[in-house]
């Protein structure tokens, strides 16, 4: 039996077992933190883990974060640094995600929050402007795993998509631009910018009022957007509240933020031009990364290298 520990403080960890279980049998997951089970873990999988333990195992060959994002691990100095850490990349999550960005973006651009706000005061109001989707310039921050994905079926639905990553990116009918550099020219042609970014000390605070300012506000939606499923640390929600506020921004979707559960009393939940959603963008599903962890497992215990090793200088 191979021993593999898991640790995901706030999850219930039973469906997570069973479908190890199910996935490779000859894996024994615990969840025990007592010393003598540290020592013996020889991989573990993780989410949000309590700090330090993994640092507390020795014979650990490989970490597996059970989420996509890897900041909260990253910040761990006890862990050794030859210690390789596996991200997910697996289509069960990526599908997640860009049903939420697409949801998102033909949220905005077909006025849903307009239109099930008339709909609570029975008023029958077309409010216009209903401009095509090959006509709307949306903007992908971030060209991974997901933001790839989703700028693809963007384009599928007509939009005019770009995207914008640290290094050059090339995607089939998406205009990229990267880096610093690139930025601004990105910004200026977005009316809905959708963040997929992961957080880094370069991407910490990045969308906020100097940001907003520089997208697109007269294009055919006749306003600019923002939609953040990356991570809530890439945004300054009060900036975002106050363009809501005073017009700079038209409409806003986030699903993070810079603390979570995000304060109950904070105005932006009550704006009518927002869509809060609590961090549940893509879930992990205990059945489809279990098979996948599991089978990098197998991998490795084959001598094959393991997939979706987390770069740790590059912090993603
Ligand atoms: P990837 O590592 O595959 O892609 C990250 C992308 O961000 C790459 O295109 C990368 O550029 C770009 N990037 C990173 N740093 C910068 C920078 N400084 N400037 C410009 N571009 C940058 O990640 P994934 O697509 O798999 O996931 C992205 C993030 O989504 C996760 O890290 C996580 O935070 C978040 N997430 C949120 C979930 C939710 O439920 N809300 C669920 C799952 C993930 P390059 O291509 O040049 O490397
Ligand atoms: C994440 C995730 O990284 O839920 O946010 O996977």
């Amino acid at each position: 039996m191979t021993k593999v520990l898991y640790n995901a403080p706030g999850w219930d960890a039973a469906p997570w077992i069973e479908h190890f279980r199910t996935a490779d049998p000859s894996l024994a997951v615990s969840v025990s933190t007592a010393p003598a089970d540290l020592a013996e873990a020889a991989y573990a999988v993780v989410w949000r883990p309590e700090a330090g333990l993994l640092g507390r195992c020795p014979k650990l060959k490989a970490i597996f974060n059970l989420g996509v994002g890897v900041d909260s691990i990253l910040t761990d100095q006890t862990i050794p640094p030859a210690i390789p850490l596996v991200r997910v990349v697996d289509p069960n999550m990526t599908e997640r995600m860009t049903e939420w960005i697409v949801l998102q973006v033909l949220t905005h651009h077909r006025r849903a929050l307009r239109y099930m706000e008339q709909q609570r005061a029975r008023r029958w109001h077309d409010v216009g402007n209903q401009p095509a989707a090959s006509s709307v310039a949306v903007g992908l921050m971030g060209l991974g795993a997901l933001g790839s994905d989703a700028a693809l079926k963007l384009k599928t639905l007509g939009f005019k998509v770009a995207g914008w990553s640290r290094t050059p990116r090339s995607l089939p009918g998406i205009e990229t631009f990267h880096g610093a550099d690139g930025l601004d020219r990105f910004l200026a042609r977005t009316e809905v910018l959708v963040s997929i970014l992961p957080l880094t000390p370069e991407t910490r605070g990045l969308i906020d009022r100097r940001l907003i300012a520089k997208l697109k506000r007269d294009g055919a939606l006749g306003g600019a957007y923002v939609i953040n499923a990356g991570r809530g640390g890439s945004q300054v929600t009060d900036d975002i509240l106050a363009a809501l506020n005073d017009g700079t921004l038209a409409g806003a979707s986030l699903d993070v933020f810079e603390q979570e559960p995000w304060p109950a009393e904070h105005s932006i939940w009550a704006h009518p031009n927002a869509v809060i959603t609590p961090h549940v963008a893509a879930d992990s599903e205990p059945a489809a990364l279990a098979r996948y962890i599991a089978g990098q497992i197998g991998r490795h215990r084959a001598g094959k290298p393991l997939e979706n090793v987390v770069d740790r200088v590059r912090g993603y």
